[in-house]
C-alpha cells in the first residue's frame, strides 16, 4: 500500500480510538442492570521491546470476545496492567543502566501506546502495576495474612542456584532443568528462606478442577506436577536405626530384594561418620559425583543405573525379617517420600535395570509376567506369605492392615509438589515485610508501616553469594522489634516474580482503594473471572500458584468462592523468525508497532485472527471471518440491500473495529458502532423446507431428488420412480419402504 494510504489508515484508526476514550466506551456501568462478564488476559511484563507479535495473538482474541459480549448486551470488564515487578523488569533495567523504577515507568508509557494503536478495548480506567507502591502495600498485606495463619514460613530447603542471572530459582521456575531466563544450566543450594504451604492445599487444588472449565491439557498437568500417590510408609531397621521408605506397591513387599537410598540420605552420612560403611571411600566418591547431576539428569530413566553398594550395613524387611543389602543410588531422589526405596525388581522397571546391572536377586511376586522380563502390570500374588491369591488393590489393604497392626507400616499420601519457595534474592521484588528480633523470633511488621519498600540502591546488583542486594542496605536493615521494641533485624530476602500476579485480577475491580485489597462488595459482583486466557507455560506456576493464593483467601473469609477463574483457554504459540517461541528473554520478538505502521491496526488483526490457531471450539476466529466472506459472496456482484450491509458491519466490527465505525458513520447513524447491540436473527427462517432423499434399490444407492420437508408418501414413491426408472424396468416391486425427510427403498425380484 502506498505510504500516503497507509497514513490516511492510521489518523482514521486515531480518531476513533479517542472517540471510544473519550466516550468511555469499554468502561463497564458496574451499576448491575446487566450481567457481568469478566474477560481477563494474562498482564504483560513490561520489557524492554515493548508489545510484541507473540501479545497480538491472544489480545485481539481476547479483544474479539470482549467487544462481542458488549454487543450481547455483558456488563464487561476487560482490564490490563503491568506485571512490572521481578526480575524481567531488574534485567532489563541493568541492561540499559536505569533504575527498575525509572525503566518501569517509561516502558509502561511504551505499552499503553502499543494497544491503543492496536484497537484494543482494555478499561483504562482500572489499570493497575504490581510495581506501584500501593499495589505493593497490598500484596505485603496478604503475605503477612498467611504467616498470621501458618502459609509462610521459614526453612532450609534445597534451591536451584542459577550462577548467571545471581538468583535461586523454584522447580517451577525451570525449563529442562535449566534457569528459563538464560536457559543456562542451575546447581543445588542449601538456603534458609521463606515458603508458601501450597501442599497445604494439595488436595483441593487437585479435586476442584472438577468445578471448572478449563481444557482437559491443562488439568492433566496441573494434577500431574501436584503428583498425588497413595501408598504406605514402611520402616526398615538397619542395626539400630530405622530406615523409612514410601512405595505405592506395598504389595509386593515379599518381592524386596535390596534397598536403595539417595546420596544426601542423613543415615548415609550417620553411618560414615560412625565408621559403619567399610567402603567409604568409594561411597563419598559417588556421592560428590551425584551432587554436580541435575534433578532432569538423575531421573533420565534411558540412563545407564550407577550406584555403589554400602558395605556394612543391611536393611531388615520387617513383614519377613530377611535383611537386604543397601544402595546408594542418584535414581532415588532426595527430596521425594523419605529418599529411601525398597526395591522390587521384578515388577520396577527402574529396580529391574539396577538389579541385572549389580547381579541382584529378583523375586515374581506376582503371576503373569514373562520369563527375564520386568512385570509392572497387575496379577495374582505368588511367592507372598498371606498375599498368596490376592489381587493389587486386595494386597496393598491387607499389607496395610497388617503393618499398622503390627506398627510397621502406615498407608500414607504423598505429593510430587514442594511447598512454594518464596524468598528471591533480587533487589526489583517486594520486600518480604517481616523482623527477626532475638526474643521474638519473626515477626511481621505493622500493617501500618506498609508499604515496606526497598531503600533507594545505586547499585542494586545481585551478589555471587546467593545472599540479597538488600543485605547492603545496612541502615535499612536495623529496625526494632514490633513486638517488644529491641533492635531487630529486617529480612532481605525479597518475593518472586509471582507474587504480585497471584491476585491482581481482585485488585483491577477497585484500583483506587486505598482501605482494602478490593471491597467485598466488588468481588461479589465480580468474581470468579468469566473467561481467562494465558499461556500454556504458566499451568503449573502462575495458573496454580494464583489458584492457591485464592483458596488461601478465601479460607481466610477475604474473597467469595473457591476458585478465582471460571474458564480457561490458551492460544496457540507464535513464533520468532527463528522458529522458537517468540519471546523477550530469547530476544526473537517482531514488535506489534512495526506490524501496525506497516497496514494498520485493523489489517493485522484479520490476518493474525484469521491465521493464528485457537485450541478453542467456543474461539474459531478463522470460521467467523469465512463465514462473512461467504455472506459477501451470496451477493452477486457486491449488491447487497442497506440492511444486510448494516449487518455485515456489525458483525464484523468486534474484528475490524475502526473500519466498520467508520462505514458505519458513512451510512448516516450518529450513535457508535460500539453501542450497538448484535444483530438479531429470525429462527423460523433458517429452518429448511426443502431437502434431499435418497433413492435406494434393495439397499443400493442409485440416486436422489429434492422434495418438500412434509412431501406426501404417495408424492415421494412417484418421485423416487421417476429416478430410478432404469434400475425399476422389468423388475417386480415387492415392498416399498419410505423414511421422512431421508430416503425411499424399493424391495425388487428382478
Ligand atoms: C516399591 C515398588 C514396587 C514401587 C513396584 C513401584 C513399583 P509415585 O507413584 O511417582 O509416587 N520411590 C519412592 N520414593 C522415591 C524417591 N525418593 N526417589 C525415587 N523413587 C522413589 O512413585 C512412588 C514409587 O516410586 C514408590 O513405590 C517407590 O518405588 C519409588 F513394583 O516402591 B515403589
Ligand atoms: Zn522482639
Amino acid at each position: 500500500m502506498a505510504t500516503d494510504d497507509i497514513k490516511k489508515i492510521i489518523e482514521r484508526e486515531a480518531k476513533w480510538q479517542k472517540r471510544w476514550r473519550d466516550a468511555r466506551a469499554f468502561v463497564p456501568k458496574n451499576d448491575g442492570s446487566k450481567p457481568k462478564y469478566y474477560n481477563l488476559i494474562e498482564f504483560p511484563f513490561p520489557s524492554g521491546s515493548g508489545l510484541h507479535v507473540g501479545h497480538m495473538l491472544p489480545y485481539t482474541g481476547m479483544d474479539v470476545m470482549a467487544r462481542y459480549k458488549r454487543m450481547r448486551g455483558f456488563d464487561v470488564l476487560f482490564p490490563i496492567g503491568y506485571d512490572s515487578m521481578g526480575i524481567s523488569s531488574e534485567k532489563y533495567a541493568t541492561k540499559i543502566g536505569k533504575h527498575p523504577r525509572d525503566s518501569v515507568a517509561e516502558l509502561i508509557n511504551i505499552f499503553e501506546k502499543d494497544i491503543s494503536v492496536m484497537g484494543l478495548s482494555f478499561d483504562p480506567e482500572s489499570k493497575i502495576a504490581t510495581s506501584d507502591p500501593e499495589y505493593i502495600k497490598w500484596t505485603q498485606w496478604m503475605f503477612i495474612q498467611f504467616f498470621k495463619a501458618g502459609l509462610a514460613y521459614k526453612s532450609e530447603l534445597p534451591m536451584n542456584w542459577c550462577p548467571n542471572c545471581r538468583t535461586n530459582l523454584t522447580n517451577e521456575e525451570l525449563e529442562d532443568g535449566c534457569c528459563e531466563r538464560c536457559h543456562g544450566p542451575v546447581e543445588k543450594k542449601m538456603k534458609l528462606q521463606w515458603n508458601l504451604a501450597i501442599t497445604k492445599y494439595a488436595d483441593r487444588l487437585i479435586d476442584d478442577l472438577a468445578l471448572v472449565d478449563y481444557p482437559e491439557k491443562v488439568k492433566t498437568m496441573q494434577i500431574n506436577w501436584i503428583g498425588r500417590s497413595y501408598g504406605a510408609d514402611v520402616d526398615f531397621r538397619v542395626g539400630d536405626d530405622v530406615m523409612t521408605v514410601y512405595t505405592t506397591r506395598v504389595d509386593t513387599i515379599f518381592g524386596v530384594t535390596f534397598c536403595v537410598v539417595a546420596p544426601e540420605h542423613k543415615l548415609v552420612k550417620k553411618w560414615l561418620d560412625e565408621g559403619k560403611i567399610k567402603n567409604a571411600d568409594a561411597a563419598r566418591e559417588y556421592i560428590a559425583a551425584a551432587k554436580a547431576k541435575s534433578e532432569i539428569e538423575r531421573t533420565d530413566a534411558t540412563k545407564d543405573k550407577t550406584g555403589v553398594k554400602l558395605d556394612g550395613v543391611m536393611a531388615k524387611n520387617p513383614f519377613n525379617n530377611k535383611d537386604v543389602p543397601i544402595f546408594i543410588s542418584d535414581y532415588v531422589l532426595a527430596d521425594y517420600g523419605f529418599g529411601a526405596i525398597m526395591a522390587v525388581p521384578a515388577h520396577d522397571s527402574r529396580d529391574w535395570d539396577f538389579a541385572k546391572k549389580f547381579g541382584l536377586e529378583i523375586i515374581p511376586v506376582l503371576a503373569g509376567g514373562e520369563p527375564d522380563k520386568v512385570y509392572e502390570g497387575d496379577g495374582t500374588h505368588i511367592n507372598s506369605s498371606f498375599l498368596d491369591g490376592m489381587d493389587k488393590e486386595t494386597a496393598i489393604a491387607a499389607a496395610i492392615k497388617y503393618g499398622t497392626e503390627h506398627g510397621f507400616a502406615r498407608g500414607t499420601k504423598k505429593y510430587k509438589l514442594k511447598d512454594w519457595g518464596f524468598s528471591r534474592q533480587m533487589y526489583w521484588g517486594e520486600p518480604i515485610p517481616m523482623v527477626y528480633c532475638e526474643k521474638c523470633g519473626w515477626q511481621p511488621i505493622n500493617e501500618s508501616e506498609l508499604p515496606l519498600l526497598q531503600p533507594h540502591m545505586d547499585d542494586y546488583k545481585p551478589t555471587d553469594t546467593g545472599e540479597s542486594p538488600l543485605a547492603r542496605a545496612t541502615d535499612w536493615i536495623k529496625t526494632t522489634c514490633p513486638c517488644c521494641g529491641a533492635p531487630a533485624k529486617r529480612e532481605t530476602d525479597t518475593m518472586p516474580q509471582w507474587a504480585g500476579s497471584s491476585w491482581y485480577f481482585m485488585r483491577y475491580l477497585d484500583s483506587k482503594n486505598d482501605k482494602e485489597f478490593c471491597s467485598r462488595s466488588q468481588l461479589d459482583k465480580w468474581m470468579p473471572v468469566d473467561h481467562y486466557n494465558g499461556g500454556m507455560e504458566h499451568t503449573t506456576r502462575h495458573l496454580l500458584y494464583s489458584r492457591f493464593w485464592y483458596k488461601a483467601l478465601s479460607d481466610l473469609g477475604y474473597v467469595p468462592g473457591v476458585e478465582p477463574y471460571k474458564k480457561r483457554t490458551s492460544n496457540g504459540l507464535i513464533m520468532g523468525p527463528d522458529g522458537q517461541k517468540m519471546s523477550k528473554s530469547r530476544g526473537n520478538v517482531v514488535p506489534s508497532s512495526d506490524v501496525v505502521a506497516r497496514a494498520g491496526a485493523d489489517a493485522c488483526r484479520m490476518a493474525i485472527l484469521y491465521l493464528a490457531p485457537w485450541e478453542q471450539n467456543n474461539m474459531k476466529f478463522n470460521t467467523a471471518i469465512s463465514g462473512m466472506m461467504e455472506f459477501i459472496n451470496a451477493f452477486p456482484g457486491g449488491k447487497m440491500p442497506r440492511r444486510a450491509y448494516e449487518i455485515l458491519i456489525q458483525m464484523l466490527n468486534p474484528f475490524a473495529p475502526h473500519l466498520t465505525e467508520e462505514m458505519w458513520e458513512k451510512l448516516g447513524h450518529t450513535d457508535m458502532l460500539v453501542f450497538e447491540p448484535w444483530p438479531t436473527f429470525d429462527a423460523s427462517k433458517l429452518v429448511a423446507t426443502t431437502t434431499i432423499f435418497a433413492v435406494t434399490v434393495n439397499g443400493k444407492r442409485v440416486g436422489e431428488f429434492t422434495a418438500n420437508v412434509d412431501a406426501g408418501n404417495d408424492d415421494l414413491v412417484a418421485m423416487a420412480k421417476n429416478t430410478a426408472t432404469r434400475q425399476l424396468t422389468g423388475a417386480e416391486i415387492i415392498k416399498t419402504i419410505v423414511v421422512p425427510k431421508k430416503l425411499v427403498n424399493f424391495v425388487v425380484k428382478k
